[in-house]
């Protein structure tokens, strides 16, 4: 039985004070719910996302974290520092963080190696350009995110790994894939984990879709088999249409 988990990407949005009052809304309106509620608040919001969800299941993430233990990286964020304060989730591989800062598969392999030695639990972003589905290449371009950036790790790592497939084409544009492009992506993305790394870890392991996902829309994604959750960005930045999504799994 698979883990359901719906994330909220907030990405770079609310301060502060509107991060306690999202996440108080949240809190009160919070269904009743087997799925895993994930939160990604801002780096410097994260301790008091904590702090105001202290009393509640919802769960803390952080939207990205350094490769190194620590030292000389202006600006950066290492694993113990989310340790520190009681972040133990981190997103990787955003398509906003490879296409705005660089990040490519080989940092990522690193990232991901450091998180899960570090006990992190790893959301793991990927997913094709429109250009690569209109070349009938996304699913070799999926193949080689994956390989890329998860195939050097142990098959007891993969505990800690739970999969976002996002099209970058479905991204903040309104766009979604139609629910059987999803299901088609995520049984190729398990049949590929299960030819490397056996059907036990394929099995087990959740995988998200990204990418434009609404209240309107997410029942009928969260429908099909492989469809384990969803990472959703501007809808959780609503409590009431996040809500409707969690309601939806
Ligand atoms: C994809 C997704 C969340 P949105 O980036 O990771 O954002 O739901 O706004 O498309």
């Amino acid at each position: 039985m698979r883990t359901k988990i719906v994330a909220g990407n907030w990405k770079m949005n609310n301060n502060l004070k509107e991060t306690e009052a999202l996440l108080t809304e949240l809190s009160a309106k919070l269904p009743d719910t087997k799925a895993e509620v994930i939160v990604a608040p801002t780096f410097v919001n994260l301790a008091a996302a904590n702090a105001a969800l202290q009393s509640s299941t919802i769960k803390v993430a952080a939207q990205n974290m350094h490769f190194a233990e620590s030292g000389a990286y202006t600006g950066e964020i290492s694993a113990d520092m989310l340790l520190g304060i009681d972040v133990d989730i981190v997103i990787l591989g955003h398509s906003e963080r490879r296409a705005y800062f660089g990040e490519d598969d080989a940092l990522l392999a690193k990232k991901v190696k450091t998180a899960v030695d570090k006990g992190l639990k790893v959301i793991f972003c990927f997913g094709e350009e429109l250009e690569d589905r209109k070349a009938d290449k996304h699913f070799a371009l999926v193949e080689s995110q994956l390989k890329n950036a998860l195939f050097n790790l142990d098959a007891s790592a993969w505990r800690n790994i739970v999969l976002a497939y996002e099209p970058v084409w479905a991204i903040g544009t309104g766009e979604t894939a139609s629910p059987e492009q999803a299901q088609e992506m995520h049984a190729f993305i398990r049949k590929t984990i299960s030819d490397a790394f056996g059907s036990a870890v394929a099995d087990e392991v959740s995988i998200l879709y990204g990418g434009s996902v609404k209240p309107g829309n997410a029942a009928e994604i969260f429908s099909k088999p492989d469809v384990d959750g969803g990472l959703i960005g501007g809808a959780s930045l609503v409590a009431s249409d996040f809500v409707a999504i969690i309601e939806a799994i």
